[in-house]
């Protein structure tokens, strides 16, 4: 057995990893990643997990570790292990952690551990944490974007799909990781000393998962904890402000701004249509220097008020780590979105078809609806205790109608019932994840004039119905191809919506 400062004291690969007993929690893919890299490095594993996939099961017996999938608590209690090392998914309150918590078993998140192990190919690469509710996958791909258009070897990993332990083990070696970080993953990590880091802007999330908004607000405001260089907040989101003014940084590390109005020193901002940097430049207290204009990202898609903020967000974490401006540009002429964020699916009788299934919560759905005069919105899905209220109040104005889809309708109902009694209102009721999308964009095309945009933006989750959000945006469009009578073959190319 090693007690709690034993492990904590663990923090190089070439520490002493061998015969630690380790209880790792959940096998999806930060759960896999946990196990395969601490099995390599020697330590004595268990994996609990209530679910696993079959092929991860068949991996991890072929390397020889053991997996229980029942009496998880007894088993636990059995192993008696030194540390627990729990995928994002495991809520502070599941009796694992809570038994671990008790007994002053330390308990680590995936990228916890990934910090700990970060020099695993000599020298550790240097980490750009982002997070925030909204706008995190695409922040980070456009600053590894820019980063490796400054020569650098980058790797975007974390929350965004590829579990940091892999990143960290890839044999190519990486100079700078951008590392996007959940709530959850924040919430598990207390070690990290990123060079730069970000939360992009803070509304209401995952609030069933952390149990308040001050839990939330917490978890995130640890991604700032121990910045090297720069700390990057949103001027016009004061909560991210108030997280780089309370966080404990390394001395010297310098607070930087990003907002689309004119930035003042120490920001990056927007002057006559021109992204600017008020912050990365000697001569700061007179001039900005020119980083990119709006037009340009107008050619991208990429001009909407929320897209622009990203840019500027991640111009701000480049240019800490080094990039120069004529590197960002060349990055951002070359970028693309991802697909399922405002992408139009198809034009037809005048009336553009939407996919911004990426909205998972309502903050991201107002971002795509403040995009469109005339709407008819299919929203709904599992709201995660999120309220609703607001957003369809804010919303009315700009509302043909809605159709509701999903396990929690009758938040929404009532809603739209306060806020909206006017509006018409469909309801699908099926269960059958084939027939959602299909009913959903009869519905919609039976309701829409020419000039209205039907637009999927469900401001929740997608588990009660598809297997994830990718999914849902994916029957959408099959759905609104099969309606109109088109084949594949003459499909529009997604594209995002220009100009917005
Ligand atoms: N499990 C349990 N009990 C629980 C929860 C999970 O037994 O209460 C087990 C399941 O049986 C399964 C495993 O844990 O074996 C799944 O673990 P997980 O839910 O933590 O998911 P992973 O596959 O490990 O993926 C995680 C992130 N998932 C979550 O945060 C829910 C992925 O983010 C991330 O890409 C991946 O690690 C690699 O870092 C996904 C996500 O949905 C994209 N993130 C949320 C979001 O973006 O809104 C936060």
């Amino acid at each position: 057995m090693r007690n709690a400062v034993e492990v904590d004291a663990l923090r190089s690969w070439r520490a002493d990893w061998r015969g630690l007993r380790v209880a790792v929690l959940g096998l999806g893919r930060a759960g896999f990643s946990v196990a395969d890299t601490l099995a390599e490095l020697g330590a004595d594993l268990v994996v609990l997990a209530e679910r696993a996939d079959g092929d991860l099961s068949r991996i991890l017996e072929a390397i020889g570790v053991r997996l229980e999938l029942t009496d998880l608590e007894a088993r636990i209690a059995q192993f008696r292990p030194d540390l627990v090392v729990v995928s994002p998914g495991f809520r502070p309150t599941h009796p694992l952690v809570a038994w671990a918590e008790a007994r002053d078993i330390p308990v680590w998140g995936d990228v916890e551990l990934a910090w700990r192990l970060r020099d695993k190919t000599g020298e550790a690469a240097e980490w750009v944490a982002v997070t925030g509710t909204n706008g995190k996958t695409t922040t980070v791909q456009l600053t590894a974007a820019m980063i490796a258009a400054s020569g650098k070897r980058v790797a975007a990993c974390g929350n965004i799909g590829l579990p940091v332990l892999d990143a960290i083990r890839d044999p190519t070696g990486f100079d700078v990781l951008v590392v996007e970080l959940s709530s959850f993953q924040l919430h598990y990590l207390d070690s990290m000393s990123a060079a730069a880091s970000v939360c992009l802007n803070l509304a209401g999330d995952h609030l069933d998962w952390h149990g308040s908004l001050a839990a939330y607000a917490a978890a995130k405001a640890k991604v700032y904890h121990a910045t090297r260089l720069a700390c990057v907040y949103n001027v016009e989101d004061e909560a991210t402000r108030a997280m780089v003014e309370d966080a404990d940084v390394v001395e010297g590390c310098r607070a930087i701004g990003f907002g689309r109005g004119v930035p003042g020193r120490s920001e990056l901002g927007i002057v006559d249509g021109i992204l600017v940097d008020r912050a990365f430049h000697e001569d700061r207290h007179r001039s900005a220097i020119e980083l990119v204009t709006v037009e340009a990202l107008a050619a991208i898609g990429m001009a909407s008020p929320h897209m622009v903020a990203n840019v500027l967000a991640a111009c701000a974490l480049a240019r800490a780590v080094g990039v120069e401006p004529a590197e960002i540009r060349a990055a951002l002429s070359a970028f693309r979105l991802d697909r399922h964020r405002t992408e139009t699916i198809v034009e037809a009788d005048g009336i553009r078809w939407v996919d911004d299934s990426k909205a998972t919560n309502p903050h991201a759905a107002q971002a795509a609806l403040v995009s469109f005069p005339s709407v008819v919105w299919i929203v709904g899905g599992l709201l995660k205790g999120v309220d609703v209220g607001e957003l369809v109040a804010a919303n009315v104005a700009r509302l043909r109608a809605a159709v509701i889809i999903g396990v929690d309708r009758g938040a929404l109902v009532e809603a739209f019932g306060r806020h909206a009694p006017e509006l018409p209102l469909f309801e699908v009721e099926t269960t059958d994840t084939k027939e959602v999308m299909p009913i959903a964009v009869r519905l919609s095309a039976a309701v829409a004039r020419s000039g209205d945009t039907v637009l999927l933006a469900p401001a929740a989750a997608s588990m009660d119905q598809f297997t994830d959000y990718a999914e849902r945006g994916d029957r959408f469009a099959e759905a609104v191809h099969n309606m109109l009578g088109d084949t594949a073959d003459d499909h529009q190319p997604p594209s995002q919506t220009p100009g917005h």
